[in-house]
């Protein structure tokens, strides 16, 4: 009989390259050796070290698709998944840090920028020199972006941005703020600017009390008069497939990273189920203990499985974002279903920070939500399928 190994049950490890497999190990351990121990502490008090960014650059993990030229490791998507998925086994804050760094800021100034633009930021934001954010949503203007209020007014030297982005990763402690806003002398279609910190007019005021993804700071982007050159403006795009094209890839990221959170869940009730006894029998030698094992297992392996095919179509150029949209909105799903069950099987001890499931289950409340909820990435397929919009 085939041999058949619980944690990997596809033998995914079997389908990645040395290389592959390389950058997945050192991310593992650099996550369970540095961001493991800090965790407890950052999501209780509500802070994020921005020392983290300096630490992830030196490993490599920032950009890690973009070109070697530019600072970035010039690896697969496939690598880039397998690094979101060790890192948010540890926090889906810390994976949020690592992907909008290199998805939503990194990438759009690679595909998007001039090469002064590329010189400028890219290996500073690959060293973790520079952090960066990426305001798209607004208060009123979360799903659909194409309502979005910010305005970029062309002057004789540039532009003057007024608008606030609400609900943006990072945003306190950034130096670098890729900002989508309608531009009126583009005919009002949306651009991508680069601001950089301290410029008169910009702030970035930090949301406070959230009771999720709490080891990654978030933040408002303020824009009073916010005066800017032309050499601000991302030059190689316009309209909302900008964002979007970044998109793809965060949401690809996410697809890998959400189930490194299902699986620390997964291992952590298991092993609570070995070790604790109830009836004088451990709790896994129980029939509805095991069919949640047995589910939680079969969900991440069928999700994994599906992400290493999206990834290798990105790698090839070949993907479509409807396949990003089924991987981020199911994986999301089914790792916020697999860390509720875990919570559960702990009973009592399922609550403490001790455990870690609660943080994993309240921070794939965020995960769940962001870069597309659940229900608007279901829209998109099914738009895909049926020719219909249903937005509006
Ligand atoms: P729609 O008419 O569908 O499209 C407008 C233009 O965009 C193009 N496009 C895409 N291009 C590339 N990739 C995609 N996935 C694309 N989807 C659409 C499209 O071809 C069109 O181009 P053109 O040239 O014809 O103008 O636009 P819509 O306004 O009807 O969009 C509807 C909808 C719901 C699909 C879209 O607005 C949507 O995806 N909403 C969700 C918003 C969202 O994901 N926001 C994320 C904010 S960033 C974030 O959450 C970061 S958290 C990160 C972290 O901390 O880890
Ligand atoms: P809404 O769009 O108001 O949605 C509310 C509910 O209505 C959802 O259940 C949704 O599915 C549903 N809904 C919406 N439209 C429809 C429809 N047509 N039909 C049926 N149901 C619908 N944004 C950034 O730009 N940059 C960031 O770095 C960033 N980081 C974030 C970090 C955190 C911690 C969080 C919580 C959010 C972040 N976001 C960021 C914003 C995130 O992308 C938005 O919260 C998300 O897109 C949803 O928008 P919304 O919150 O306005 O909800």
């Amino acid at each position: 009989l085939a041999r058949f190994n619980w944690e990997d049950p596809f033998r995914l490890d079997a389908q990645l390259t040395e290389d592959e497999r390389a950058l997945r190990d050192a991310a593992h351990n650099y996550a369970q050796s540095k961001l493991q121990p800090r965790v407890k502490e950052a999501f209780a008090n509500e802070v994020t070290d921005p020392e983290i960014f300096r630490e992830m650059g030196e490993m490599g993990l920032l950009g890690v698709t973009v070109p070697e030229e530019y600072g970035g490791l010039g690896a697969s998507y496939v690598a880039y998944g397998l690094a979101s998925r060790e890192v948010e086994r540890v926090d889906s804050g810390y994976r949020s840090m690592m992907s909008v760094q290199s998805s939503l800021v990194m990438y759009p100034i690679y595909a998007y920028g001039s090469e002064e633009q590329r010189k400028k930021y890219l290996p500073k934001l690959a060293s973790g020199e520079f952090i960066g954010c990426f305001g798209l949503t607004e208060p009123d203007a979360g799903s659909d972006p194409a309502g979005m209020k910010t305005v970029a007014k062309k002057t004789d030297a540039g532009y003057v941005l007024n608008g606030t982005k609400m609900w943006i990763s990072n945003a306190p402690i950034a130096d670098v703020f890729v900002v989508w806003a309608k531009s009126e002398a583009h005919g009002g279609k949306i651009r991508g600017f680069i601001l950089d910190k301290g410029m008169k007019g910009l702030s970035a005021p930090k949301v406070k009390d959230k009771l999720s993804l709490r080891a990654s700071i978030t933040g408002e982007i303020v824009m009073e008069n916010v005066e800017i050159g032309e050499d601000a403006l991302l030059p190689h795009v316009e309209g909302l497939k900008g964002p979007f094209g970044c998109l793809n890839r965060a949401r690809y990221g996410i697809s890998w990273g959400a189930l490194g959170a299902a699986e620390f869940c997964y291992h952590a009730a298991r092993q609570y189920g070995l070790d604790r006894k109830q009836f004088n029998r451990p709790l896994a030698q129980t029939q509805l203990f095991q069919l949640k094992l047995a589910n939680m297992m079969t969900e991440i392996s069928l999700g994994l499985q599906a992400s290493l095919q999206v990834g290798r179509l990105m790698d090839e150029a070949n993907a479509a974002p409807e396949m990003v949209s089924i991987v981020k909105r199911n994986n999301c799903g089914k790792a916020l279903e697999i860390a509720r069950w875990s919570r559960d099987m702990h009973g009592g001890n399922g609550i403490s920070q001790d455990f870690h499931v609660i943080r994993h289950m309240v921070n794939l409340e965020t995960v769940n939500t962001y870069e597309g909820t659940h229900d608007v990435h279901a829209l998109i397929l099914g738009r895909a399928i049926t020719g219909l919009q249903a937005f509006y």
